[in-house]
């Protein structure tokens, strides 16, 4: 069985308190308690403070172009569909520039695990407004306070058709480790939006903001009632944030529903796929 320190990479560069460190360790606990080992996954980044878990996470891993990961864990999940594969990406990366891929997605039911850094900022680039910061968060992009509302990621994904949405909290480890192997078993397209303290660029939604503010769903709530799911959604535009699985329903991902995989075989094993040489020939 593989272990923390099988899944574990260069040391993070992250500053001290950030809450990209509970997430790292929330993802690799959660593959250990899978029982994968680092072969046995795929795990794309997108580029951010959260993308450059790259170098961390010791795994099959692609640092795509900051808005791509998604694109990039889809080809990846259909080119080998046996493999589970994970998106971790920034709020800016998902829901700003790769927003676009990030709904046709969740539309497509896309059997990926889209882990999310929800911070309010974009770290890397040392602070400027993400889609999710409040109404008049002041950043060195916003220095009178950004005009657009917040993008509610969790009821972008409901009523774009994801079949798992959920929210965690990078102070709560363990709800978070379970949360994402939740995910990962999930067939069909699953977020994971974790709410991530950063605490050098976002001095509102600090750990004390969060704890005064997070409550976790308890075992009477019925994930697979929508109405509900949006009704605990729309509950973060009044700064009232549920944890755990928000909405959950069993349907067919994308990849089950293609006439190519029918017979189940992957792409990469199928005998046109091996001789790449012959099927480009034509278009050369
Ligand atoms: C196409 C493109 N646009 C802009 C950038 C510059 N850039 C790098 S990281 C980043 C923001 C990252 O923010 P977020 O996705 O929220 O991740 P975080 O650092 O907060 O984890 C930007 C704008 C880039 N690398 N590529
Ligand atoms: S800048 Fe913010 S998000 Fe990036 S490592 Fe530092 S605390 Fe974390
Ligand atoms: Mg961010």
């Amino acid at each position: 069985m593989a272990s923390i320190q099988d899944f574990s990479g260069y040391q993070p560069t992250w500053c001290p308190g950030c809450g990209d460190w509970g997430i790292g360790m929330a993802i690799k606990k959660a593959l250990v308690e899978l029982n994968y080992s680092p072969d046995q996954v795929a795990v794309v980044f997108g580029i951010g403070c959260s993308g450059n878990m790259n170098d961390f996470l010791n795994a099959y891993a692609l640092h795509s172009l900051h808005g791509r990961a998604i694109p990039n864990a889809i080809g990846i999940k259909l080119a080998n569909h046996k493999l589970p594969v994970i998106a971790v990406v920034g709020d800016g990366d998902c829901y700003g520039e790769g927003g676009n891929h990030f709904i046709h997605a969740c539309r497509g039911n896309h059997d990926i695990t889209v882990i999310v850094h929800d911070n309010g900022v974009y770290g890397l680039t040392t602070g400027q407004v993400a889609p999710t910061a409040n109404k008049g968060f002041k950043s060195k992009s916003t220095p009178a306070g950004i005009v657009e509302v917040p993008i509610n990621p969790l009821s972008l994904a409901l009523v774009n058709g994801a079949s798992f949405v959920a929210q965690g909290f990078a102070g709560d480890l363990n709800h978070l480790i379970s949360l994402i192997k939740t995910g990962i078993c999930h067939q069909g397209f699953s977020l994971i939006n974790v709410l991530q303290p950063c605490v050098t660029f976002n001095k509102i939604n600090t750990y004390q903001y969060y704890l005064q503010r997070v409550y976790k769903l308890d075992e009477s709530y019925k994930k697979d009632d929508f109405k509900l799911a949006l009704e605990k959604a729309l509950q973060i535009n009044e700064e009232k944030f549920p944890l755990g699985v928000i909405y959950e329903k069993k349907s067919l991902s994308y990849h089950q529903q293609l006439p190519q995989l029918k017979d189940n075989q992957s792409l990469i094993d199928k005998e046109r796929f091996i001789e790449y040489d012959k099927l480009i020939s034509g278009f050369i």
